[in-house]
Formats: structure tokens, C-alpha cells, sequence
């Protein structure tokens, strides 16, 4: 038991160092992905992954929690500081269960739900048939206009009176473009639904104050704390409002979890504190300048954009034009050095394999130090490999990975993070 993982553990050791290697040596455009602190890390590796607790800080059903207690209430005050909200509840292990406790919370089985369809930029905890969600839940779905991939709020509201949801849902994994909160909250006070907003994806330009909040407009928000905020794997819930704790609470823990991850609490409540600091506004708007030049780089080369381009950290490409499916551009990008991932794009009905988009987010590559001038060179890469790419570009290519990468270290001498 005192062995450290490279005596006691040689294939897990080795396959950790190699994914330390990849991370230092590759450019990371997956969306969802972000490059998380030392002081994160080192919360995610302590001890206090040991301590088994249920129930809420002051209200627990093990003894021995207060110190986790600390962690926890640091992390509740920290989040309702950063949004500006009455409620916050850091559980949720991950955002689907954040999204599954507050739908428990909200609506009972067989009731209608309204949601962003998933191939124009939803997700799947949203009301995907294949989900729990969509199997308990009668979900509709709202898309976005064929001619500009943006959401019609119109459409939205005609969907609403027809469907008559008691859930609307806003948000998802693949939207670029700002959500427009009022309007929806509008429609679904029309139909008398509640209204939540996932934004788990732009929730660290909201902490930056680079996004318009949903706070003021939903009920309930439910976000992650993994990608654009910078933290830990895990979910968190909100409400600007204390009366929803209640259910809220309960939705959680009992209703479908059990006992709490200590250590990515303790992670969470670091990363909520990081944000909260000048600095990382800085970021967040940093973000959001990289992800515009990024959409306009690429346009520039040729690649067509879903929606034109981006206001968050988020770049859609349509390949359909091309031949190349997201899974192909997806591969060659990968052999330069650069990762991202296959998408579906507004009304792409095939498999996963032939889908025809490429999603692209800027969040781990700003962490690294990337600014306009980073992100153009590795815009321009995308387009020449995306095109029809002769073995001189993907050698070029990886000689680029290698030279950014080298300048803009990783969990290493001289890096940012
Ligand atoms: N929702 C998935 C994504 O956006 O990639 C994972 O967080």
C-alpha cells in the first residue's frame, strides 16, 4: 500500500505518463476540454477521496465530515457568488446527473418536454430517445433555420404552444451562438413551463463575464465545472431563487445519487475560487477573441461555418460540402497533433461515422497562452488538412503542433498551467 503508482501499478503508470505526453504535445480543440490547475489536481488527488458522506454539510449521514463540510459549503458560496444566485448545489457528478436530478425535480414521468434537437446542437440528457430522459420524458424538439443554423424564436414559440411542455430546455453541447434567455423565458411562461438552461458549455464565459447569464431568466441552470470553467469532472445546479432548494436538495441526494465525491467537490470549490479572480474574466474574453478569429480563419480557407461563426468558444464546421465526414477530418487532424471531434450539424440525420461536422473549441488551447496570433497559424493548419492534404502539409503540420506546443508548455518547466 505505500508503493507509488510506478512500482505498484506499471501498465497504469505508463499509460497516465502517456497521456500526460499527449496532452503536452498535442493542441486540444475538443470543446468539452479544458487544461485544469495544479491546485485542481491536487484536490482531485488527495486523500479525502477515502471519506464516505451523504446528505449536505451540518446534515450528514456519516460522521467525520467537517472538514468536507468546509470544501462543500466553500464550493455552494463560491458558485452562488460567481452566478449571482440564491441556490447552488455542487453534487451532481457530472452534468447529465445534474440534468436528470433537476428533470426528477421538475416533471414526473410521461410529461412533455421541449429541448434543443440534439443534431442542431443539443444533448442527449436533454430527451435523446436512447436516453433515460427520452425513454421517461415525451420529449419534442425545437431546431434551428435551415438557412442560417441560428434558433428561430418564433419557431421555438409555435413549437411550445402546440407541444404545451411543462419543461423547456435550453442549451446543449454544439450551438455556438448566444442563447437568447428572455425570449425563451417569455415563451415558456406563455405555456406555463418551467425553464432551465444547461450551460454547461459557456458557463465559464458567463463566470467571466464574457456571456450574457441565464440566471436572471431561468429557473433552474445546470452546468458543468469541466470545460470553459476550468475545473474538475462534475455537474453543479442554480436557481436564482432560494425556493427551489428544497426539491432541488432532494432531487440530488436521495433521489439519484448516493454518496458525494469529496475530492471533486474539493476541486470544484478550488476551480469556482479561480474563477472568481480578475484573472480569469481576462481569460474568458480571451477565449471568446481566439474561438472568433478561429471561425474566421477557417472561413477565410474555405470551410464553411455553421451560423457564420461563434459567440462563445465554439466553432461548428459543415463538411457536407466536401466529401470529408467529421470522423475523417477528425483522423487527419489528429495524426498532425491537433484533437477535436466528430459532430453532427443541423439536420444530419446518417450515423455518427458519416456525419458531416467537426466541432472545435478554443478553452484548453487559450489556458495554454494561445492568443489570436497562435490560433490563426492553427486555423490555417485545419484548412489545408481539411482540403486535400498531400503528405508535405501533415508534415508541415506536426512541425507546427510540435514548435506551438514547445513554445506554450504544459504541466511542465516554464508553463502557464
Ligand atoms: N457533452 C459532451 C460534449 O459536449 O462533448 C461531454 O461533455
Amino acid at each position: 500500500m505505500n508503493e507509488g503508482i510506478d512500482q505498484r501499478d506499471p501498465l497504469i503508470a505508463g499509460a497516465l505518463a502517456g497521456e500526460l505526453r499527449r496532452q503536452q504535445e498535442q493542441i486540444e480543440l475538443i470543446a468539452a476540454e479544458n487544461i485544469v490547475s495544479r491546485a485542481v489536481l491536487d484536490a482531485l488527488g488527495h486523500m479525502v477521496t477515502n471519506k464516505t458522506l451523504e446528505g449536505y454539510p451540518g446534515a450528514r449521514y456519516h460522521a467525520g465530515g467537517r472538514y468536507v463540510d468546509v470544501m462543500e459549503q466553500a464550493a455552494i458560496e463560491r458558485a452562488c457568488e460567481l452566478f449571482d444566485c440564491a441556490y447552488a448545489n455542487v453534487q451532481p457528478h457530472s452534468g447529465s446527473q445534474a440534468n436528470l436530478a433537476v428533470f426528477f425535480a421538475l416533471v414526473r414521468p410521461g410529461d412533455r418536454v421541449l429541448s434543443l434537437d440534439l443534431a442542431a446542437g443539443g444533448h442527449l440528457s436533454h430527451g435523446l430517445r436512447s436516453n433515460l430522459s427520452g425513454r421517461w420524458f415525451e420529449a419534442h424538439h425545437y431546431g434551428v433555420s435551415r438557412e442560417t443554423g441560428m434558433i428561430d424564436y418564433d419557431e421555438v414559440e409555435a413549437k411550445a404552444l402546440e407541444v404545451q411542455p411543462r419543461l423547456l430546455v435550453a442549451g446543449g453541447s454544439s450551438y455556438p451562438r448566444a442563447l437568447d434567455f428572455e425570449r425563451l423565458a417569455a415563451t415558456a411562461n406563455k405555456v406555463g413551463a418551467h425553464f432551465v438552461v444547461d450551460m454547461a458549455h459557456f458557463a465559464g464565459l458567463v463566470a467571466g463575464g464574457a456571456h450574457p447569464s441565464p440566471i436572471p431568466h431561468a429557473d433552474i441552470v445546470t452546468a458543468t465545472t469541466t470545460k470553459t470553467l476550468r475545473g474538475p469532472r462534475g455537474g453543479v445546479i442554480l436557481a436564482r431563487e432560494e425556493s427551489w432548494a428544497r426539491k432541488l436538495q432532494s432531487a440530488v441526494f436521495p433521489g439519484v445519487q448516493g454518496s458525494l465525491h469529496p475530492q471533486v467537490i474539493a476541486a470544484k470549490a478550488v476551480c469556482l475560487g479561480e474563477a472568481l479572480q480578475p484573472e480569469f474574466g481576462r481569460y474568458a474574453r480571451q477565449v471568446k477573441r481566439n474561438a472568433a478569429k478561429l471561425a474566421a480563419v477557417l472561413a477565410d480557407g474555405g470551410v464553411s461555418i455553421v451560423t457564420g461563426g461563434t459567440d462563445t468558444h465554439l466553432v461548428l464546421l459543415d463538411l457536407s460540402a466536401t466529401g470529408v465526414t467529421g470522423q475523417a477530418a477528425e483522423r487527419v487532424l489528429e495524426h498532425a497533433g491537433i484533437t477535436s471531434n466528430k459532430n453532427p450539424i443541423p439536420f444530419d440525420v446518417r450515423s455518427p461515422a458519416k456525419w458531416s461536422g467537426l466541432r472545435l473549441g478554443v478553452a484548453a488551447a487559450t489556458t495554454r497562452g494561445f492568443r489570436e496570433a497562435e490560433i490563426e497559424r492553427v486555423g490555417r493548419l485545419i484548412a489545408s488538412l481539411i482540403g486535400s492534404p498531400d503528405p508535405g502539409d501533415l508534415d508541415e503540420a506536426r512541425r507546427t503542433v510540435a514548435e506551438l506546443c514547445h513554445a506554450f508548455p504544459v504541466y511542465g518547466p516554464g508553463s502557464l498551467v
